[in-house]
Parts: structure tokens; C-alpha cells; sequence
């Protein structure tokens, strides 16, 4: 966001300031003050012009100024209205070099789950890319799923939400899926370029509008502000990324996977047995018939307890 405007907001949501006022404390013309009002009331903020001056009442739920604006993570936001997809949006980024740049959109028109699989994505929704290079092996880029996982549990539950994670990659409210985590990543063996996770919650959507397997914010508690659970998402992804051992703790507290009978799918095989633990950067244990087995990847189900 332009400096000025971000200023200009702050002033605006502390106290009523005059036109005259914020020109002087930010030397700039009463015409260019006025520019930047109408710009942002454009963009859907609330701002009240009184005898005293201009007030901010509220903040739009959607868009990059708002969401940029409160946001306390170092990311720029690009936001879309409708895209094809939004890690395929990230992922020009990256080949421009770009770091840091979260891509949003309303809706998505070719949105993408792993292995290629269909992501429906209609308007309301919370579809998100993060694009960002850390420095670390590739090997270890699966510990960022299990952040971006925790993150969107913790999020959720602030709502009194009793979403857990189911691994690797889902967050569910009871068994139905509530959004879903894809991370692409390029780079060398001992150095990741960039890595791009991307983050589909189904937020303000009738569930009506989803698979059957899937729920939404909207359907457990009603309409919600897009804009404060992407931004207390983004804060809290931040501060795990900054503190990567903080991940696997509160993944298990998060798990509904852990202890529970499962099934997972492999590119080669089916592994029947009990999910006992995690371990870094994201393989899950599981005790078999036959001994234990630590898989990497895969699709898991739950299975009732016999
Ligand atoms: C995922 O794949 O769960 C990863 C989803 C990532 C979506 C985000 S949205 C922003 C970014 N841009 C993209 O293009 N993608 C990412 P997977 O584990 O493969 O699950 C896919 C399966 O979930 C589908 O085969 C459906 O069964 C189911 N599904 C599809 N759309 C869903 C939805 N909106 N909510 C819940 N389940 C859905």
C-alpha cells in the first residue's frame, strides 16, 4: 500500500481529522488528501465527512488496502475480484522474482487441489497463495503445510469453531472438510527458490454450492469478515514461520489424525493401521500389522474404530 494512504488511514482511525489537518502533517495538497479519500471510499471504506472532518467508520471485508491495512506480517496483497487460480497467479510471481506476495481472489474459475484434482472455489470464498522463500533445504518445505494447517485451526477456533486438522493437508469442523492446503515449491536440493502454499477455506459460501464432503464458515456460524480471518491468518502463518519449532507441537494438540485408525494412499500403496505421531517436516507415523511405517505423502481416511 502507498505510504500516504496507509498515513492517512492511521489518522483516519484514531480521531476525526480536518482535510487541512492531514494535508499539513503529511505535506501534501488538500486536493491530494481529497484524492486519496475518494480513492478509498472507491475501494468501499466508510469515511464520514463532519463539520470536524473526515472519520473512519468502517473497512470494507475484502480488497488489498483493507486487508494490508491491520495486517502485522511483512506480505503484499494482490487482490482479484476472479482469477483461474491463484497459485497459478503466485507462481508468475515467483518466475518475476517477486517475494513475499499474497494473491487473492473472490472466486476462482480453475481452481486446483493436489494431484490436479478440482478445487471449487465460487465467489465468497477464501482463496489465497503465499508466495515466499525461506531459507531452507526443499526437504524441508512440507513443515510449512503443517503451519499454514495450524494457522487456519487456530483462526477458526477463535470464532469458537472446533475445527481440527486431518492430515496432511485439510481442516476439518466434525468430518467435513472446511478448507485445504496446496503447497508448490522450486528449487535446488539444499536451497528452496520459492514456495507458494496455497489456502482455500470456504468462508462466506452456502454449503448448498459445495461437494457434499465440504462445510463453510458461513454454514457453522454465519456470514463472517473475510478481511479479519485472512489477516489473523497471515499474522499467525508469519509468526510460525519465524518460529518453525513451534509447528509440530501444536499440530499434534490440533490433530483429529493422531490416535485415530486410518487408511492412506500412496502413489505405489494402501497403509492400514493407527496414526501414532509426526514427525519432521510433515511424514506421519503409523503402527501397522506389521511394524511401524512413516509415510511422507498420500490421501488419508479415517476410519471408525472396530
Ligand atoms: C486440497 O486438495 O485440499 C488443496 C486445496 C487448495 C485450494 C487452494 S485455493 C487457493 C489456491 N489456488 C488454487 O488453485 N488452489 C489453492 P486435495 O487434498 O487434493 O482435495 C481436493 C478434494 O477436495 C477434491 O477432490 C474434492 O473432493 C474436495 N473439494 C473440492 N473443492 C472443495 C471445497 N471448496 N471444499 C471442500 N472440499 C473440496
Amino acid at each position: 500500500m502507498q505510504p500516504t494512504r496507509r498515513q492517512i488511514l492511521t489518522a483516519l482511525s484514531e480521531e476525526t481529522v480536518s482535510g487541512p489537518d492531514i494535508a499539513a502533517n503529511l505535506d501534501i495538497s488538500r486536493a491530494a488528501v481529497w484524492k486519496h479519500i475518494e480513492a478509498l471510499r472507491d475501494e468501499g471504506f466508510v469515511i464520514d465527512s463532519t463539520a470536524d472532518g473526515y472519520y473512519l467508520r468502517d473497512k470494507p471485508e475484502f480488497g488489498s488496502t483493507a486487508i494490508e491495512f491491520g495486517l502485522n506480517a511483512p506480505y503484499s496483497i494482490e487482490c482479484h475480484d476472479t482469477i483461474d487460480s491463484t497459485n497459478r497467479r503466485a507462481r508468475e510471481l515467483a518466475d518475476a522474482g517477486e517475494n513475499n506476495v499474497v494473491v487473492i481472489s473472490d472466486c476462482q474459475t480453475g481452481g486446483r487441489g493436489r494431484l490436479n484434482r478440482e478445487w471449487t472455489s465460487p465467489p465468497g470464498g477464501i482463496w489465497l497463495s503465499l508466495l515466499f522463500r525461506p531459507d531452507i533445504p526443499i526437504a524441508s518445505a512440507p513443515i510449512y503445510t503443517l503451519g499454514a494447517a495450524v494457522a487456519i485451526c487456530e483462526t477458526v477456533r477463535q470464532f469458537d469453531i472446533d475445527a481440527g486438522i486431518k492430515w496432511p493437508n485439510d481442516v476439518l469442523i466434525a468430518d467435513k472438510k472446511l478448507a485445504g492446503i496446496l503447497t508448490e515449491m522450486e528449487g535446488e536440493a539444499d536451497q528452496v527458490g520459492w514456495i507458494i502454499v496455497g489456502i482455500g477455506i470456504n468462508a462466506n459460501i452456502d454449503s448448498d454450492d459445495l461437494p457434499n464432503t465440504a462445510t463453510s464458515l458461513q454454514a457453522e456460524i454465519g456470514t463472517i469478515s473475510r478481511r479479519t480471518v485472512i489477516q489473523s491468518l497471515l499474522n499467525r502463518f508469519n509468526s510460525l514461520h519465524m518460529e518453525p519449532s513451534t509447528i509440530l507441537p501444536t499440530w499434534r494438540n490440533l490433530s483429529q489424525t493422531l490416535g485415530k485408525p486410518v487408511r492412506v494412499e500412496t502413489a505405489n500403496e494402501t497403509i492400514c493401521g493407527t496414526a501414532i505421531d509426526i514427525e519432521f517436516p510433515g511424514s506421519l507415523r503409523i503402527q501397522t500389522e506389521s511394524g511401524e511405517r512413516v509415510v511422507t505423502t498420500g490421501d488419508c481416511e479415517h476410519l471408525r474404530p472396530t
